[in-house]
């Protein structure tokens, strides 16, 4: 039975991944940090599960990686440890390089030092393009980090091609575009559009303050991109594969959307950072929106969360990675914005 090691298993993308290899029948080491508080909440369906062990760890200490290797003694080690904040990391540079690149360092030595044979996967993703024209992006586009985050994810990136072709390791970069779902962290756009939405419709808050409204992204669900790692690692062909829907849409539309999921219409006013978006229409759904009137400002603009660079819009290509894996994405961008909506007005 393989043995799979996960870095940032309490993340988004690591509680899905583990919840995936427990349905293959594979044994999973989750790695978590140590912490204060409870860090483990999106594990929590399968925390009791025969297959999964959790175990302490951090990939900004060296020993604790090479422990974690020597002990479990892995097939796979999935990296997904990251600062994962673009904002965040011009706040916090070095912390972010320690962890998304030096970090993959420790790894990527430790699997070299121990043993070669060990499947690397690494989580790069498509903001080592910057996304600074119209260009559909793919394994040949060029790259142009616009932040510390993907200045150090630039650099795991070439470490993980550097490591397989100078040492024949077997390793993975996954360049995987924005993926989203109701696990997602609660300060990237999605999922601060739709709690703001659910705080909304329930009378607690009247607006959500929010920055770049014409930032375009390709938005999958982490789901899917979930599976398309796994399919990647088991492809038995090391090498560095763009995972996008190839559709792309701006924040302005993930609003619309999730707002005309509880049936109301927005229409946007003004410009620049005196923009904002008002209530025009209600119409009736299974949502009661007393709380929400006509002409109800309800997003507004904070420079706060604006960027020192923006990277305005990001479109992926992955014909190459489908082609070799059979894989596409199942979940469409109108039913990945409904699920958070409803998962987060239940909630
Ligand atoms: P996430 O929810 O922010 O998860 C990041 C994980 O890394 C968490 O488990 C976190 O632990 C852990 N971590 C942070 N610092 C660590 C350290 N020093 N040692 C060990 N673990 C550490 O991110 P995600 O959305 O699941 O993304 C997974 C990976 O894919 C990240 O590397 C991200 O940069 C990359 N990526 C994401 C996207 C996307 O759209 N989601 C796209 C491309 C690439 P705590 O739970 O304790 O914080
Ligand atoms: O921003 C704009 C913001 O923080 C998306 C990470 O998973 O995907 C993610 O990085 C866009 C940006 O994600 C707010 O300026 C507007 O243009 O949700 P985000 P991101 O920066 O694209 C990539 C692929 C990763 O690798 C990263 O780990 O939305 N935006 N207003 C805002 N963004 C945030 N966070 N908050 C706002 O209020």
């Amino acid at each position: 039975m393989s043995k799979y090691l996960i870095f940032g298993a309490t993340g988004q993308d690591g509680s899905y991944l583990t919840e995936l290899l427990l349905s293959h029948q594979f044994e999973v080491f989750c790695v978590k940090r140590r912490s204060s508080s409870i860090n483990t909440m999106r594990l929590d369906g399968v925390m009791n599960h025969p297959r999964l062990e959790i175990l302490h760890g951090d990939v900004t200490d060296t020993a604790s990686v090479m422990q974690l290797l020597n002990r479990i003694k892995p097939d796979f080690v999935i990296n997904l440890a990251a600062q994962s904040h673009v904002g965040v990391s011009f706040n916090e540079p070095e912390y972010t390089a320690q962890v998304d690149a030096i970090g993959t360092l420790r790894i990527l030595e430790a699997i070299r030092l121990f043993n070669k044979n060990i499947i690397f996967y690494q989580a790069s993703t498509s903001e080592l393009y910057g996304g600074l024209d119209d260009n559909i992006l793919d394994e040949n586009s060029k790259f142009n980090p616009r932040s510390p985050y993907a200045a150090a994810k630039l650099y795991a990136y070439q470490l993980t091609k550097l490591y397989r072709e100078a040492y024949e390791l077997k390793t993975y970069n996954g360049i995987l575009f924005n993926h989203e779902s109701p696990r997602r962290g609660e300060n990237f756009v999605t999922k601060k559009i739709t709690m703001g939405l659910a705080d909304i419709l329930h009378g607690k808050t009247k607006s959500i303050k929010l920055g770049n409204l014409d930032a375009q992204r390709d938005w999958g669900h982490a789901k899917d991109y979930c599976e398309a790692m796994y399919k990647m690692v088991n492809l038995n062909k090391p090498g560095d594969y763009v995972v996008a829907t190839g559709e792309c849409y701006s924040v302005r539309d993930f609003l619309n959307v999730a707002f005309q999921e509880i049936g109301i219409k927005l229409g946007f006013v003004g410009s620049g950072l005196l923009e904002r978006a008002i209530v025009v229409e209600k119409s009736h759904t299974e949502y009661e929106t007393i709380n929400i009137k006509i002409n109800q400002v309800v997003i507004e603009i904070n420079p706060e969360y604006f960027r020192p660079l923006e990277v305005p819009k990001l479109q992926g290509n992955s014909q190459k990675f489908r082609d070799l894996s059979g894989w596409s994405p199942k979940i469409s961008f109108n039913d990945l914005v409904v699920e958070m909506v409803k998962y987060d007005i239940a909630l």
